[in-house]
């Protein structure tokens, strides 16, 4: 007998197990089951997430590194813990390189806004490339406002690839940083951010690294990418909404000037000056989203427990799948066909504009994006207003990618295209 293929021992993915863990999916939408697929925008909570939070509200809720207390000591254990947590998550050397944000957003602006200031004068230059959300977009360009910066902008193809080649010959000496996607949310493109960062480091350029689309996907290691900075939200992650990380390295972070002033960032206040406290603390003024950090570790310990290469696995099998049965529909493009994807899809159909495309998928229970996805430059390069974006989680199953392509049929009765 011939030895089975790997294959044959490649376990299934247990995604009805995963679905009885998200109360959420268990409910009908206009009659109809729901099809949850707008998991770019955010994910939806498992039930460790919601009873963590819960239960910190119902047992430890109490302000943390403040009081002498039982409660603030518990408060402040469970935030310390979701701050490690964080930092294995995506491998930091140090827990103190963890600092907690709203989200990416306010990352992004912390880094701009900080660094930035001290870094970045009248002339310099910030690479960005054509794909970037307007997260990664407007926070450089009110820095560039401020200091008399510039934009410069790595294109992309017609498959949504950033073209390497232009992206390595915007660099020159007035060149401070570059900040780019790890994933794109309108096109899935996955960025070669390796390489990328290797060509700026040899221009000795630091790198911050927007992983909002990527680290409900894929394995990050801050360290093995040798990234600068590192971005993203909680609630993206099956964690709580109001909570995010910036990654920095220790030493950049520590160089850096505080972000806000306030209680809890300093070591000693009078009125002829101020010493800040050390990092991260020094960019974390007032009273944090202590029960979203909580729910945030609880979420990046369950995505471990599945697995973040088999949820890479479940999620290229129904990008796959979907990509396969929309190709041959006739009137569809799909934007974004990047060499290495994310589990996501764009497209637009001739003759129905995205939001009619996705208020008919509502109709039928599927919950899908329409819009520009706030990444209106990477639209104007494909030539379209919107797209209509299906993104898939650990949750999703093909009979929901079933449920996708069936509803795209409606579309097309209705307009009778
Ligand atoms: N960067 C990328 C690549 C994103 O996709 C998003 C949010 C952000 C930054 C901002 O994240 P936030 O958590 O601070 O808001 N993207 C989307 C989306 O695709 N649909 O809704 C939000």
């Amino acid at each position: 007998m011939s030895a089975p293929s790997p294959t044959q021992f490649r376990p299934t993915f247990p995604v009805e197990r995963i679905r009885e863990d998200f109360p959420i999916l268990h409910q009908e939408v206009r009659g109809k089951p729901l099809v949850y697929l707008d998991n770019g925008a955010t994910v939806q909570k498992p039930n460790a997430v919601i009873d963590a939070t819960a239960r910190y509200y119902r047992h430890d809720n109490a302000n943390v590194h403040r009081g002498v207390h039982a409660l603030s000591e518990r408060a402040t254990a469970a935030y310390n813990a979701a701050r490690s947590t964080a930092q294995r998550f995506i491998n930091a050397d140090d827990h103190r390189e963890i600092v907690f944000v709203r989200g990416t957003t306010e990352a992004i602006n912390l880094v701009a806004q900080t660094w930035g200031k001290a870094n970045v004068g009248p002339g310099d230059e910030i690479i960005l490339t054509e794909l970037e959300h307007h997260a990664n977009i407007v926070p450089w360009q009110l820095l560039c406002e401020q200091t008399g910066a510039k934009l410069r902008v790595a294109p992309i193809d017609d498959r949504g690839d950033v073209i390497l080649e232009v992206y390595a010959e915007l660099f020159s000496e007035r060149t401070r940083l570059v900040a780019v996607s790890h994933v794109s949310n309108a096109l899935g493109t996955i960025n070669p951010i390796r390489r990328m960062i290797e060509t700026a480091h040899a221009h000795g350029v630091p790198v911050l690294v927007d992983g909002a689309q990527a680290a409900p996907h894929m394995r990050i290691d801050v360290q093995e990418l040798d990234c600068d900075f590192y971005a993203f939200s909680g609630h993206k992650v099956y964690g709580p909404t109001g909570i995010g990380v910036l990654y920095g390295k220790a030493a950049l972070l520590d160089a850096m000037p505080p972000y806000q002033g306030g209680g809890d960032m300093v070591r000693r206040v009078s009125f002829e000056g101020t010493d800040f406290a050390p990092i991260p603390y020094k960019f974390e003024a007032g009273t944090h989203n202590i029960a979203g950090a909580i729910g945030l570790g609880v979420a990046l310990d369950y995505v471990n427990g599945i697995g973040l290469e088999s949820i890479a696995a479940h999620e290229h099998r129904l990008l796959s799948y979907a990509t396969e049965a929309l190709a041959d529909m006739n009137g569809l493009r799909i934007i974004g066909t990047a060499r290495e994807k994310a589990g996501l899809l764009s497209f637009v159909i001739e003759g129905a504009h995205a939001h009619d495309i996705g208020t008919i998928m509502d109709v039928q229970g599927v919950a899908i994006r329409a819009g520009h996805h706030c990444a209106m430059p990477a639209m104007q390069r494909f030539g379209v207003a919107a797209t209509a974006r299906a993104s898939f989680a650990a949750y999703n199953t093909l009979e929901e990618v079933d449920a996708l392509v069936t509803g795209i049929t409606k579309v097309r009765e209705v307009f009778r295209l």
